[in-house]
């Protein structure tokens, strides 16, 4: 799986992508993330990218030739078809689905927006799919990438350790995952139900599932 990120802010990704599951898979080549700085592919003396609003109104809007400059220069950096995704709070909401669909793809190319969005002609030429993590508005898209990469990654084969925690996951089975608990068996006088000392795999498994059921 393919990530280039298009970027104002490369450097925001580094200290979550160097950890954990992510590290690994990258490691292992099951993940490839690339990051390009889409301050690179202006053309002006101060590398500006953004401009005021045609019109009037207030923040700055991200110019067209910047954007799509750096998105083709990306799109051809590899053979496999890339789907451009864009995020913005106006996009379509992300869910389990979707994150499925994602991972459907080999590539994504993900535009990360600031300021007050991205000149309309942007979405007009690469008419991509824009992509919301939620109802509420974010300085930018960089965490709404990383949203999109961790999800996604998880569903790549081989990323999350046993199949068996991404199929158990809460929206693949459609219940949400019941209470767990770990040694000690006692703390501060709160103990671990005796079922799950029990032993006894079917009496667990019961307990398990009418928990899931209770919290859904
Ligand atoms: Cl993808 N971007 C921004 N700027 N705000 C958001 C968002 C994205 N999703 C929810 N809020």
């Amino acid at each position: 799986m393919r990530f280039d990120v298009v970027t104002l802010f490369p450097e925001i990704f580094s200290g979550y992508l160097d950890q954990g599951l992510l590290k690994k898979a990258i490691d292992r080549s099951l993940v490839n993330i690339q990051l390009h700085d889409l301050r690179a592919w202006s053309t002006d003396k101060h590398q500006k990218v953004d401009d005021r609003p045609f019109g009037g109104g207030p923040g700055m809007v991200l110019q067209v030739q910047p954007v799509i400059d750096c998105v083709e220069h990306v799109q051809k950096l590899e053979k496999t078809p890339s789907q451009v995704i864009m995020l913005t709070p106006q996009g379509k909401p992300l869910d389990q689905p979707l994150v499925e669909q994602l991972a459907d793809q080999p590539r994504q190319i993900l535009l990360c927006g600031r300021y007050e969005g991205f000149d309309q002609r942007v979405i007009d030429l690469l008419d991509p799919l824009e992509i919301s993590i939620g109802d509420y508005i974010l300085n930018g898209g960089e965490v709404a990438a990383m949203v999109v990469i961790d999800a996604v990654s998880r569903l790549v084969p081989g990323v999350v350790g046993s199949a068996e925690s991404v199929e158990a996951d809460s929206f693949t089975t459609g219940l949400l995952d019941g209470p767990q608990y770990t040694r000690p068996a006692e703390y501060r006088g709160w103990s671990v139900p005796e079922t799950l000392m029990s032993g006894d795999h079917s009496a667990i498994a019961q307990w398990r599932r009418r928990e899931a059921l209770r919290r859904t």
